[in-house]
């Protein structure tokens, strides 16, 4: 298991300059604090603030045809849920088996991925009817899982992303995410946008948005401030979500009572 961050510094609302540096050395070690600095990191704007289940411990969301997706951790509480945006009501949901630690959530081309922690097993549904159709073996953990056109992106906890064929769940290549040149551990939810892979960094309120083809991280997100009335360290930041059409960004966190609206402001 991968070691915690302390991240107590973070949790002040630190300023732009002093959040890369605090990131660089947590992340990176001290030797990278310079390098770091060349990222840009951009804050944020609420825009709307909607419901969220409080009794959720998000491990994946994603958008899909107006409505909501998420997918839910905790051997005995996990499951794949489909929600409405407005009112947070549950539409439908599909229990994993206690066995089961649940994580990341994908849709493409009809069918909805889910990944599990450390089972090496992931399940494929049908997008109407929440029917499992399939499972796949997944080599080592578990954790986000985005997709583009032609792959699927999956995170491990390490800092490497590995891109699978939807159809044989066969890893196509995989590529080490790096800021100012050092790996990136404990990459964790995932969301494809604008050509984009930007990922939750677990235990820090930042997003990274990282070129898929190099691996580079190109900028960062600064979420400090928001969602400060949590209860325990387990309610991180943990969701990203992306409506393509109305181009909207939505992101929330484990057992986190609200979902945010997010403009990033660059
Ligand atoms: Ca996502």
């Amino acid at each position: 298991m991968q070691q915690r961050i302390q991240n107590k510094g973070l949790e002040k609302g630190l300023k732009f300059h002093g959040l890369v540096l605090l990131l660089a050395s947590l992340v990176l070690g001290v030797s990278q604090i310079q390098a770091a600095g060349d990222i840009p990191v951009y804050g944020i704007e609420i825009v709307n603030t909607w419901p969220h289940d409080p009794a959720a411990f998000t491990q994946g969301l994603t958008w899909y045809d107006d409505m909501l997706y998420e997918g839910t951790g905790r051997n005995g509480q996990s499951s794949l849920r489909m929600v409405d945006l407005e009112s947070g009501e549950l539409l439908k949901r599909e229990n994993l088996n206690s066995r089961y630690f649940g994580e990341g959530i994908a849709i493409h081309e009809g069918k909805i991925y889910q990944l599990t922690w450390r089972s090496h097993i992931g399940f494929v549904y049908d997008l109407e009817s929440f029917k499992q159709e399939k499972t796949f073996f997944l080599a080592g953990e578990g954790w986000g899982i985005t997709n583009n056109e032609d792959s699927l992106i999956v995170s491990d906890g390490s800092a490497n992303l590995r891109f699978l064929d939807p159809d044989t769940l066969q890893e196509k290549s995989r590529v080490e995410v790096t800021l100012s040149g050092r790996p990136v551990q404990n990459i964790n939810e995932l969301e494809f946008i604008n050509g984009e892979i930007w990922a939750n960094l677990w235990y820090q309120d930042v997003i990274l948005r990282i070129d898929p083809e190099t691996g580079y991280v190109t900028s960062i997100v600064d979420l400090n401030g928001l969602y400060p009335q949590r209860n325990s360290r387990d309610e991180v930041l943990n969701g990203i979500a992306w409506d393509e059409a109305g181009q909207r960004l939505f992101v929330t966190g484990k057992l986190w009572s609200a979902l945010y609206e997010i403009k990033v402001l660059e």
